[in-house]
């Protein structure tokens, strides 16, 4: 057998968010939340004006009046709120280290305004964790992960007001003084550079529910959920100093399109925009590039008295991302632009070959993100999700084998492993996901991702029966081996 170059008590893994497992969307005490308004959109109408990750004002009203009409797939998610004693299991059976989950902060706080946390939200978790507990499995929680109280969204627009921030607060200092004891490892917000792509989702804000420039929102919500990342960590700091915290940042890695200089200065853009969030973070600092261009793109951030000194208090104890694949900068009519597209538009990288959504497959950009990230910020890192999703399909005898999947799993956590020969500190990887979950940016259940299938379609068919695939017991090995077994079959 190989060598392995993991470090010892390595976290392997694997990832979710709870408005794509949990289901159980209006059951023990939860409020609606923003995903719940999130609909299926059919293949076909996609791009004719129908979005599949963000909503407008106008039509989460329609969909608030006429709910019956839509297909809400991650009001169902793959049903872990009733199964994830059974997840929990089959997590444990392939090995695992640490199991990356969210908290539904409409099951704490159902509005988001209430004085009182919702015990019974309170509860679930703990016996989630309770699970994990029983087999050895960290779990890794992320505080905000895309989902919403509604009410924030339409009342508050989400985290373009301040007042957002004071509830996010509220409920990070309940879930720290309920679950120090049993939750080391969290995260403030899942992807937050992602409100460039979509206020909606990473930030519940909306286009048409304003009255800001839609550059204004974006970073005005941006510098709101810094600024409650910080206060958090602040104030679970203060309740308990064993709690680790980390950022979370959507990492496409950006080459230039071509050997023009313009394009490496469009690529040099696009990485300085990635870093103001990871400065802040990490750092406590706002890069010198931004004042530039915050003058020139008539932003204001709605700085106040004394949130610099927690903005450089509240800096994080790891660095976390995710990866899925790279993309290409190119600068058009001669003007610097915010990435704000999806990761299928633009030019294509002709070495890579693409998955069944169009995403390049790119293993060696993982290595050079880990680089981007270490040489910058010199923290520990954990890799906080990456996979493939992809068609699989049932052979007849009731097997999955989805060789792609290990394929792509192989050969990036084999890069992985280079990077930590070259020196960079990695102390855990978290597959996304465990098992077959509703996809987030497309609400579809046949964008599978996990070790396990699922059985369930974009409708809400089927039994919702668990079943392994050949990755699981792939991964399982991997594991048991702590990377060494990563080339075999
Ligand atoms: C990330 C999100 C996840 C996840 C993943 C894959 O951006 O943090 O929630 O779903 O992307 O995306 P998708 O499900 O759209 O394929």
């Amino acid at each position: 057998m190989n060598k392995s170059f993991f470090p010892d008590n390595f976290l392997w893994g694997a990832s979710s968010a709870s408005n794509q497992i949990e289901g159980a969307y209006n059951e023990g005490g939860k409020g609606l939340e923003s995903t719940d308004f999130v609909k299926f959109v059919e293949p076909t109408d996609r791009g004719k004006g129908e979005t599949t990750f963000t909503i407008n004002r106008k039509q989460l009203e329609e969909y608030m009046k006429n709910e019956e009409k839509y297909n809400f797939p991650k009001r169902r998610g793959n049903d872990f709120y009733h199964r994830y004693k059974e997840d929990i299991a089959l997590m444990a059976e392939m090995g695992f280290k640490v199991f990356r989950l969210s908290i539904s902060w409409s099951r704490i706080y159902p509005t988001g305004f209430e004085d009182e946390p919702n015990e019974e939200g309170l509860a679930f978790y703990d016996k989630v964790f309770d699970e994990c507990k029983k087999y050895g499995i960290e779990p890794l929680v992320t505080l905000s992960h895309y989902d919403f109280p509604v009410e924030i969204c339409t009342k508050y627009n989400g985290f373009e007001s301040r007042e957002t921030v004071y509830l996010f607060v509220k409920l990070a200092k309940t879930l720290f003084e309920r679950f120090h004891n049993k939750v080391k490892y969290w995260i403030t917000f899942n992807e937050i550079n992602m409100v460039f792509h979509s206020p909606f989702a990473c930030c519940g804000a909306m286009l048409d529910n304003t009255e800001l420039t839609p550059i204004q929102l974006r970073f005005q919500c941006a510098y709101h959920q810094l600024l409650a990342s910080a206060l958090a960590i602040i104030e679970g700091h203060k309740i308990d100093k064993t709690m680790k915290f980390g950022n979370m940042l959507s990492k496409s890695v950006y080459y230039p399109g071509s050997n023009k200089p313009e394009d490496n200065l469009q690529q040099q853009f696009d990485i300085a925009m990635d870093n103001w969030f990871t400065d802040v973070q990490c750092k406590g600092i706002f890069p010198y590039y931004m004042d530039r261009f915050f003058k020139e793109a008539n932003v204001e951030l709605p700085i106040q008295v004394g949130d610099l000194e927690a903005l450089r208090e509240g800096t994080v104890d790891y660095f976390t991302f995710s990866y899925y694949c790279s993309v290409l900068s190119t600068l058009e009519d001669g003007r610097l632009k915010l990435h704000t597209t999806d990761l299928t538009s633009g030019k294509k990288n002709e070495y890579l070959t693409r998955s069944d959504w169009d995403w390049a497959i790119d293993p060696v950009g993982i290595r050079i993100a880990l680089h981007q990230i270490y040489d910058r910020y010199r923290m520990p890192i954990l890799v906080s999700e990456c996979g493939l999703g992809a068609y699989d399909k049932v052979e007849d005898d009731g097997s999955i084998i989805d060789d792609y999947r290990i394929e792509y799993l192989k050969e990036h956590i084999k890069q992985v492993e280079e990077s930590i020969k070259d020196g960079v500190d990695v102390f855990g990887f978290c597959v996304w996901s465990y098992m077959d979950i509703v996809s987030q940016t497309t609400s579809e259940f046949s964008k599978r991702y996990g070790f396990v299938y699922v059985d369930a379609d974009d409708y809400g068919n089927g039994t919702y029966d668990r079943k392994p695939k050949k990755s699981f017991y792939w991964y399982k090995k991997v594991i048991e081996s702590n990377g060494a077994a990563l080339s075999n079959k």
